[in-house]
């Protein structure tokens, strides 16, 4: 019986490791590629987020999309000008993918902003993501609050920790001229680099920038940017540009980690954000050095597990579990090093 009983159990953790496993992978795909009926459900999942109830218990908070914004908002002193920026933001975009699975029962491609093809355009305002079956356009009036697309009667409220809640709306100031760090030859120029301690500097200060302040409004705010849904497009882009970073070098990049673990004084001084305290930086997995390991915990806020930027290297691994699909005229241009000679390399 005992033995029966053994069997039994290990079946069930079998089961369970099996469970585990990423077994349906979430597509992610550049938005004017999804299909008009995927983007109407992609569309309808957002604002079921935004009307279902709050449940995190934060002050304020009224809306899981509320629930959602504040878990960038009580860290945005630690997620942003350090190593684990790239891993936590994707931890962000999944944990956005899993809010519209699990509570608004979306299981349809996540979309994310195609960049370096809106870089080309004279005004944005011709992007399929700015249109008004899509996110809407640019904003009007003193606040540049938007006026059309499905997310022009959002009501945001949270304000930065220490603040208190009040209403405003998601404003936009688009300009194409700022995306010109997303351009094809910015691209490229964080491509050529080849460590990840160097390469997140690039990836942080150029292309992702580029994209929040090309935006505008809310999106352009650091610590509130998440309230404004084509953050989630922006952060969705900058990860399938990290990972087809990693992907020109496997294994060696699912491993590849670094980077300062505590902003530097300038950055939080310029975003006026609070200094990390002991309760964040005793509290990374690091082992006290000022260095991002793959053991630095991801904090999530209570709307999922707390992960380890190891368990989120692979897109494809078990706690991410999505697959990357770029439009055909994706290219990057490197120049690498065969055999001893620069040669040029497209990818
Ligand atoms: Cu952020």
């Amino acid at each position: 019986m005992g033995r029966l009983l053994y069997l039994a159990s290990l079946l069930l953790g079998l089961l369970a490791g099996a469970q585990a496993e990423c077994m349906e992978k979430t597509v992610h795909k550049p938005w004017y590629m999804l299909t008009p009926a995927e983007q109407t459900a992609f569309i309808e999942a957002e604002l079921c987020l935004m009307e279902l109830p709050s449940t995190s218990g934060y002050e304020g908070a009224q809306t899981r999309w509320d629930d959602l914004q504040f878990n960038h908002i009580v860290q945005t002193q630690v997620v942003h000008d350090v190593g684990h920026f790239l891993p936590w933001h994707r931890y962000y975009v999944a944990i956005h993918g899993f809010m519209l699975r699990d509570e608004c029962g979306y299981t349809g491609p996540l979309p994310y902003w195609d960049e370096t093809a809106d870089s080309t355009l004279s005004s944005l305002d011709e992007s399929p993501v700015f249109q008004e079956d899509a996110f809407g356009g640019t904003g009007s009036g003193p606040q540049r609050y938007i006026t059309d697309g499905p997310f022009a009667n959002l009501t945001l409220r949270l304000q930065r920790i220490g603040e208190p809640a009040d209403e405003y709306r998601i404003s936009r100031s688009l300009n194409s001229f700022f995306l010109g760090g997303a351009s094809q030859a910015s691209l490229n120029s964080c491509f050529q680099v080849q460590t990840y301690t160097a390469a997140w500097e690039c990836w942080h200060g150029q292309t992702h920038s580029a994209g929040h302040i090309a935006v505008g409004g809310l999106n352009s705010d650091v610590v509130l940017s998440p309230g404004e849904p084509v953050f989630f497009l922006h952060h969705g882009w900058l990860d399938a540009m990290w990972w087809k970073w990693q992907t020109l070098d496997l294994p060696g990049r699912l491993t590849d980690m670094g980077g300062r673990n505590v902003a530097t004084d300038m950055f939080l001084r310029l975003l006026q954000l609070p200094a990390p305290g002991p309760e964040w930086r005793d509290y990374d997995g690091d082992e006290g050095g000022n260095t991002t390991t793959l053991n630095h915990v991801l904090y999530a806020a209570n709307l999922y597990p707390n992960v380890t930027v190891g368990d989120v290297m692979d897109v494809g691994g078990e706690t991410i579990c999505a697959e990357y699909f770029y439009s055909d005229s994706f290219t990057v241009e490197v120049t690498t090093l065969v055999d001893g000679i620069l040669t040029p390399a497209t990818f």
